[in-house]
C-alpha cells in the first residue's frame, strides 16, 4: 500500500492530524495494520479489516467499540492520563460513521496508537507471563457485566471444536496426495484426539460453564506493555463475542508459555515453560478468583491443552485445504505451525499431567 493511498483513507477520518508517514505492522495473519505517523502526535493505527474472512464487519467494528466504551465507563476514577493508555479510542469517519468503506469494497477503521508502549511475540520473562495474566484476567472482570448476548458473533462457531473438525473433514476431502503425505502424522493424531477435545465444548453445550464476553484472540502478542513491563491493555478487539473463559485463558497460555514463537521450526525449542504458566495463572487468578466457579477453574488446564489443539487444527486444515486463510509466507507455513502447536500441545500434557 502506497503512503498517498493511505493518507487519502487517514483523511476519511475525523482526527485534526496531518499525515507523515506510515509503517506497516505485520504480525496479524488475517488483517493489514498501519502505523500512520503524524507531523504532531499522536500517532494511530489504520486498519483494512479482511471482509472475506469477517462477514459482517460493522457488527464486528460496533463490538469493539462497545465494549471500548464499557471499559472506558469502568476506568473512570483513573485519571486522564492512565485512562488514555489503558483504553482503545476509536475514531468516527467525517460523516459520522465507524468505519470507511473505499470504492473497492475494502472496510477501514481507525484507532489511537497507544505511545511508548510495547508488544512481545514470545514472554522474555515470569514477570511478563504474570502481567499478562493479570492483564487478561482485568479485562475479563470489567466485560464481566456486559451481556454478551448483544455482541455480533462476529465469525459463527469461531471456537467450536465440531465445527472445526467439520472443516478438518471437508479438507480431508480436497487435499492433494502430497500434502496429505507430508501432514499424515499429524491428520492422524488430529483423529486420536477426538473425544477428550469435546469434554469442553459438552461443558459448555450443557450449560455448566457460562458463556461471557470474550475477547477470542488472546496471544501474548495482542497484550500492550509499557516500557517497564506493566501491561497496559489488550488490543486486538475484532474477535470479542460470547464464549466461556477456557477460549481467552487457554488461548493466552497458547503463546505466554510457548518458549518459541508460534511458527518457530526447529522444533527442539518448543517447549512448554511451566514457570510461565504458573506465574500467568497466578496473575491472571488475582483478578478472576471471585468470579470463577470451581468447576471453571478446575478445566483450566485442559481448557490450556484444548485452545492449543484447536489453533493447532487449524492451520493444518488451512494447509489441507491450500493456504486459503491464514496469511502464509512460503507453501509449508501452515504446516510448520501446525507441528508446533501439537509439539507445544505434548510438552504441555508432560507438564501439567492433563
Ligand atoms: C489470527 O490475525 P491475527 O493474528 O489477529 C486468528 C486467530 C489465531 C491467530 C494465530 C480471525 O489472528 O484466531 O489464533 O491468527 N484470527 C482469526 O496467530 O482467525
Ligand atoms: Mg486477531
Amino acid at each position: 500500500m502506497e503512503a498517498e493511498r493511505l493518507n487519502f483513507i487517514f483523511d476519511q477520518f475525523e482526527h485534526g492530524s496531518q499525515f507523515d508517514s506510515f509503517k506497516e505492522l505485520a504480525s496479524g495473519h488475517i488483517n493489514d495494520t498501519y502505523l500512520i505517523k503524524t507531523k504532531k502526535k499522536p500517532y494511530y493505527v489504520l486498519q483494512r479489516i479482511n471482509h472475506g474472512v469477517f462477514p459482517d464487519v460493522p457488527g464486528l467494528i460496533e463490538n469493539k467499540v462497545a465494549i471500548s466504551q464499557h471499559i472506558k465507563e469502568k476506568l473512570q476514577h483513573l485519571s486522564k492520563k492512565k485512562q488514555k493508555r489503558r483504553i482503545l479510542k476509536f475514531f468516527k469517519t467525517n460523516t459520522g460513521a465507524s468505519f470507511y468503506r473505499g470504492n473497492e469494497g475494502n472496510y477501514w477503521n481507525l484507532m489511537q496508537f497507544i505511545d511508548k508502549s510495547v508488544t512481545h511475540m514470545t514472554v522474555p520473562n515470569k514477570d511478563v507471563a504474570y502481567e499478562g495474566g493479570r492483564l487478561l484476567g482485568q479485562f475479563l472482570t470489567l466485560t464481566n457485566d456486559f451481556d454478551a448476548s448483544t455482541l455480533t458473533e462476529v465469525i459463527p462457531n469461531f471456537h467450536d471444536m465440531s465445527f472445526r473438525y467439520s472443516e478438518f473433514d471437508e479438507a480431508l476431502k480436497i487435499v492433494s496426495d502430497e500434502r496429505r503425505e507430508r501432514a499424515k502424522l499429524y491428520i492422524d493424531l488430529v483423529q486420536n484426539a477426538k473425544d477428550e477435545m469435546h469434554i469442553l465444548g459438552r461443558l459448555k453445550e450443557s450449560g455448566e460453564i457460562k458463556m461471557r464476553v470474550t475477547h477470542n484472540d488472546t496471544k501474548i502478542s495482542n497484550v500492550l506493555f509499557n516500557k517497564k513491563e506493566k501491561g497496559l491493555c489488550l488490543i486486538d478487539l475484532d474477535t470479542v463475542m460470547p464464549g466461556i473463559v477456557h477460549y481467552d485463558f487457554g488461548d493466552a497460555i497458547r503463546t505466554s508459555c510457548n518458549t518459541a514463537a508460534e511458527d518457530e521450526t526447529n522444533l527442539d525449542l518448543v517447549e512448554f515453560n511451566l514457570d510461565y504458566y504458573n506465574a500467568f495463572t497466578k496473575g491472571f487468578l488475582k483478578k478472576m478468583k471471585k468470579s470463577l466457579t470451581p468447576l471453571e477453574i478446575k478445566y483450566l488446564p485442559l481448557g490450556a491443552k484444548t485452545m492449543i489443539f484447536i489453533i493447532g487444527l487449524r492451520f493444518l486444515t488451512d494447509y489441507l485445504k491450500g493456504d486459503i486463510y491464514f496469511k502464509v509466507k512460503y507453501p509449508e507455513h501452515n504446516l510448520d505451525r501446525a507441528k508446533n502447536q501439537f509439539k507445544l500441545m505434548q510438552s504441555l500434557s508432560e507438564k501439567l499431567g492433563v
